[in-house]
């Protein structure tokens, strides 16, 4: 039987030798990572106290309690068995059993102990819930992956979260292949969501992609927010869209997302309204049905369409003027906003955030003898960028088209830099922009040893920069002006790396 809170049986069950089979309870989730409101009591034929079906139950549907009676050959009741979650692992416990009793005598009242119980989950979710009202979410990266990939790789989804206003509350790294159905060992699963519980977490994030098919096993487990990579990231371009055509585009990128996952009744979609992974630039409730949201992702092609052309015309107007273009690519944050707003004194946003940037800003930046360009920020590259937000966002990249260089901008003091620029090249492989010249830049080394910054100007042949100090460009400039005006044999004759200079400024500034 499941029994409410004031001990009336909402529903019976009858089951047989091997087990009993719970009904759908979903109408009974109070989400908000609180129980259940229901007691389950049932009775073993065998004299095993609780078994791991019961736990699985309690952990899973967040049930107050489960209570297990034995019976004996007379069919008389015989000790009864209690457990329910604990709102603080205890030994890694994840429940607590109580002493075994009587079905006569029971000195427990259950109405106190669920009300006591509730409260210290209440409270555990309170003082741990980030002060400024932010999201918490339990990361999980599952793969069979080599442990130090494993780690980069997560630790760049924290980042993300960091950037999408999400508190990251715990890692979980499990070293395994994914299971097809719901990503993790069940085990595993299980012990996630009543942690998630305890943290006072409204999100699970998984550091891949998810299947729909995953996603919908996985919410019929839980009333949390089952969320992946792309979605954070859509999430994150969904903050970041404040103008007209940057909202399009995301809007575009969400719901070509969600069709596939727009099943019958998507409860695991409509659960994401509001707050992580429901923020949606336009008029989308993400609860919307398939036929509309097919006929809201033709119109908005169509709108992407038009801003395109419009983009393509100005484009032609400065082509036209024979004005040479220059754009500034490489990965999320590594300073490419910086360079723009330093080289030619504007004010671009740039902050330690990964896609600070979204819509291209152009600008001109003049040198001596009269000589001037065009110069381009754009949305930065990621690892894995999401198919959606890549077709989303063709317009935008197109404004790398009319670029007659390229400055590939790489961190030096990231650990990741190669990895990094290695996502870079394959993704302006497959915008068919890896042919174009271009200079690549080694921002940042004013966080680096020179020895290091020396190491990899040597093997990206880069020209040095910080992006913060502008007495650190002329080497820059110079390489610059080399490739767009002078004899192209002319440029890289110079024996030296060109970001010598750059490193010994800096050197000699820190003196
Ligand atoms: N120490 C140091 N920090 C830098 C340098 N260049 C940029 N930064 C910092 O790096 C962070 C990211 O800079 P942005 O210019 O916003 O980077 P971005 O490449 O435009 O990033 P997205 O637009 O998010 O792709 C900011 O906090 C900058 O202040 C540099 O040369 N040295
Ligand atoms: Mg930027």
């Amino acid at each position: 039987m499941l029994l409410d809170r004031r001990g009336r049986v909402r529903i019976a069950m009858v089951g047989d030798a091997r087990g009993v089979f719970l009904p759908d309870l979903s109408a009974h989730r109070r989400g908000g990572n609180r129980l259940c409101g229901l007691r389950l009591v049932h009775t073993h034929l065998k004299p095993v106290g609780l078994d791991e079906d019961d736990f699985t139950d309690l952990a899973l549907l967040r049930l107050d309690m489960v209570s297990a009676i034995e019976v004996d050959s007379d069919g008389l009741p015989g000790k009864i068995h209690t457990a329910h979650l604990v709102a603080a692992n205890v030994d890694e416990r994840l429940w607590d059993v109580l002493p075994p009793g009587t079905v006569h005598e029971q000195s427990e009242d259950f109405p106190e102990v669920i009300a006591a119980l509730e409260e210290e989950f209440a409270r555990n979710r309170k003082s741990r819930k980030a002060g400024d009202g932010l999201e918490r979410a339990i990361l999980i990266h599952i793969s069979d992956k080599p442990r130090t990939v494993a780690e980069a790789s997560v630790a760049e989804l924290r980042e993300l979260c960091r950037s999408g206003g999400i508190v990251p509350a715990e890692e979980i790294i499990q070293r395994r292949r994914v299971d097809p159905k719901y990503v993790m060992g069940k085990g595993r699963l299980k012990s996630t969501l009543i942690r998630s519980m305890q943290l006072g977490a409204e999100a699970i994030i998984f550091d891949s992609n998810l299947t729909p098919a995953q996603v919908k096993n996985l919410a019929e487990y839980t009333d949390l927010k089952v969320l992946d990579r792309t979605q954070v990231i859509l999430d994150i371009f969904a903050q970041r869209a404040k103008e007209r055509e940057g909202r399009i585009q995301v809007e575009l990128a969400q719901l070509r997302y969600l069709l596939p996952r727009l099943s019958g009744k998507h409860t695991a979609m409509s659960r994401l309204t509001g707050g992580i992974g429901g923020r949606g630039p336009g008029e989308t409730k993400l609860e919307i049905d398939r036929r509309r949201a097919q006929q809201r992702v033709a119109q908005l092609q169509r709108e992407v369409g038009k801003l395109g052309k419009r983009r393509r015309l100005r484009r032609q107007v400065r082509t036209d003027k024979g004005i040479p273009t220059v754009s500034i690519v490489g990965y999320t944050n590594v300073g490419k906003s910086t360079l723009l707003n330093r080289l030619t004194q504007s004010t671009v946003t740039e902050v330690d955030a990964l896609f600070a940037t979204l819509n291209p800003v152009s600008r001109r930046l003049r040198f001596p003898k009269e000589r001037e360009i065009i110069i381009t920020d754009t949305v930065g590259f990621i690892r894995d960028l999401p198919k959606e937000l890549m077709e989303a966002f063709r317009t935008t990249f197109e404004e790398i088209e009319p670029a007659q260089l390229l400055l590939q901008v790489l961190d030096a003091s990231d650990p990741e830099v190669e990895e990094r620029h290695a996502s870079v090249q394959l993704l302006l492989k497959e915008l068919g922009f890896h042919l174009k010249p271009s200079i690549v830049v080694l921002n940042k080394i004013d966080l680096c040893e020179g020895d290091v910054v020396r190491g990899l100007a040597k093997r990206y042949n880069a020209v040095c920069v910080s992006a913060l100090n502008p007495d650190s460009f002329a080497p820059l400039l110079e390489a610059m002006e080399a490739r767009l005006w002078l004899d192209p044999d002319d440029d890289q004759t110079s024996g030296e790396a060109p970001g010598e200079d750059a490193v010994a400024a800096m050197e000699q500034d820190a003196v």
